[in-house]
C-alpha cells in the first residue's frame, strides 16, 4: 500500500470519526449513561470499513464525499448497533470487541440493548440530513431494506437459530456451503453492498451515474462481502486475539459453520483469493476513473488477503 493511499484512507477515517463524534453530542433528554454507552461503542477503534466504502464509491464516481458523510455515519451506526446486540449474552455472548470490554460488560445489559436500539433510528436521522433532500427517500428505503428482516436481521436470525437450535432450525440442518453463504450474504454482505450503493446514489446527485454503474458497484459489493467474510473466518481460526481485538477460535469451539471449519484452511484461503479477484474484476469496470478512490478500493480489496484485524 502506498504512503499516499494510506494517508488518504486515514484522512477519510478522521472525517468519519469527527462526524460520528459530532452526531452523538446529545442535548437534553438523552440520559448521560445512554449517551456514554452509545459513544463508547460507536467511537471505539473499528476499521470504519463500511463508511469508507460509502465515501470511496461516491468519490470514485466524481461525487463530493462531504455530501456522503451523513450516509457514512449511518452505516457505521447500524453496524455498531448490530455488534452491540450480537455481543449480548442472548446472542454470541462476547466480552471483547474492538479491543475493549463489550458494551454490556462495560455498562450493563439494559444499557447495551438501549444503546443499540438508539443507534438504529439515529442512523435514519443521519440519512434525513442528506442533501439534496430528494436523496433521502431512496437512501432511507435502501438502508432500511439492507438492515431489515430479509437482510442483516434475517441473516442473523438464521445464524443464531441454527447455532442454538431454535424454531425452524430445531433440527440442525446438514452443514451446507449454500446455506452458510446465504447467511453471510445477508448478515455481512448486505451492509457492505448498501454502503457502496449509497455512495453511488449520492454521487448521482451531482454527477451522471448510470444504472449499470450501480449494478457494477453491487457486483463488487457481493464479492467483497464474501471475501471479507472468508478472511474474517480465517482470522477467527488463525489470528491473534490482541491484534484482532475480539475473542477468537469461537467457530471451532462452538461447532459453528465457517469457511475453514467446512472447507479446511487451504481451500478457504483459495476461496478468499477467488472472491478478491472477482471483486477486483468488478472494480475494473471503473478503471477509466483511475482516481485515488478507485485505486484505494482496489488496494483495500487486495489487502483483505493480508488482514491481521
Ligand atoms: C444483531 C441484527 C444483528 C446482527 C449482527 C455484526 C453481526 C450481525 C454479527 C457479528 C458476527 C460476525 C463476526 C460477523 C462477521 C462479519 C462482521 C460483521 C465482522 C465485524 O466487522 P468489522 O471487522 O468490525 O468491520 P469493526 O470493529 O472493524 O468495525
Amino acid at each position: 500500500m502506498t504512503e499516499f493511499s494510506l494517508s488518504y484512507q486515514e484522512a477519510l477515517r478522521h472525517e468519519v470519526d469527527a462526524a460520528l463524534d459530532a452526531a452523538t453530542r446529545f442535548g437534553d433528554g438523552c440520559p448521560p449513561r445512554l449517551a456514554d454507552a452509545i459513544r463508547y461503542s460507536l467511537l471505539a477503534p473499528g476499521k470504519r470499513l463500511r463508511p469508507l466504502l460509502v465515501l470511496l464509491a461516491c468519490e470514485m464516481l466524481a461525487g463530493n464525499r462531504q455530501h456522503a458523510l451523513p450516509a457514512a455515519c449511518a452505516v457505521e451506526m447500524i453496524h455498531t448497533y448490530s455488534l452491540i446486540h450480537d455481543d449480548l449474552p442472548a446472542m454470541d455472548d462476547d466480552d471483547l470487541r474492538r479491543g475493549r470490554p463489550t458494551c454490556h460488560k462495560k455498562f450493563d445489559e439494559p444499557t447495551a440493548i438501549l444503546a443499540g436500539d438508539a443507534l438504529l433510528p439515529l442512523a435514519f436521522e443521519m440519512i434525513g440530513q442528506l442533501e439534496p433532500p430528494k436523496l433521502v427517500g431512496q437512501c432511507c428505503r435502501d438502508l432500511a431494506v439492507a438492515s431489515g428482516p430479509c437482510q442483516l436481521v434475517g441473516g442473523q436470525m438464521d445464524d443464531v437459530a441454527i447455532e442454538k437450535g431454535i424454531g425452524d432450525w430445531r433440527t440442525a440442518p446438514e452443514a451446507s456451503r449454500e446455506l452458510m453463504e446465504r447467511i453471510h450474504l445477508r448478515k455481512t454482505g448486505a451492509l457492505m453492498r448498501v454502503s457502496l450503493r449509497l455512495g453511488g446514489l449520492i454521487a448521482g446527485a451531482t454527477a451522471e451515474i448510470s444504472k449499470q454503474q450501480l449494478d457494477f458497484l453491487d457486483e463488487f459489493g457481493v464479492a467483497f462481502g464474501l471475501a471479507f467474510q472468508i478472511t474474517d473466518d480465517l482470522l477467527d481460526e488463525l489470528g491473534d486475539e490482541a491484534t484482532v481485538g475480539k475473542r477468537l477460535r469461537k467457530d471451532a469451539r462452538k461447532n459453528k459453520w465457517s469457511y475453514p471449519t467446512l472447507l479446511g484452511v487451504d481451500t478457504a484461503r483459495a476461496e478468499a483469493k477467488f472472491f478478491v479477484q472477482k471483486s477486483v474484476d468488478a472494480l475494473h469496470h471503473f478503471s477509466s476513473q483511475n482516481n485515488a478512490a478507485y485505486q484505494t478500493l482496489v488496494q483495500m480489496t487486495e489487502h483483505l488477503l493480508k488482514r491481521q484485524m
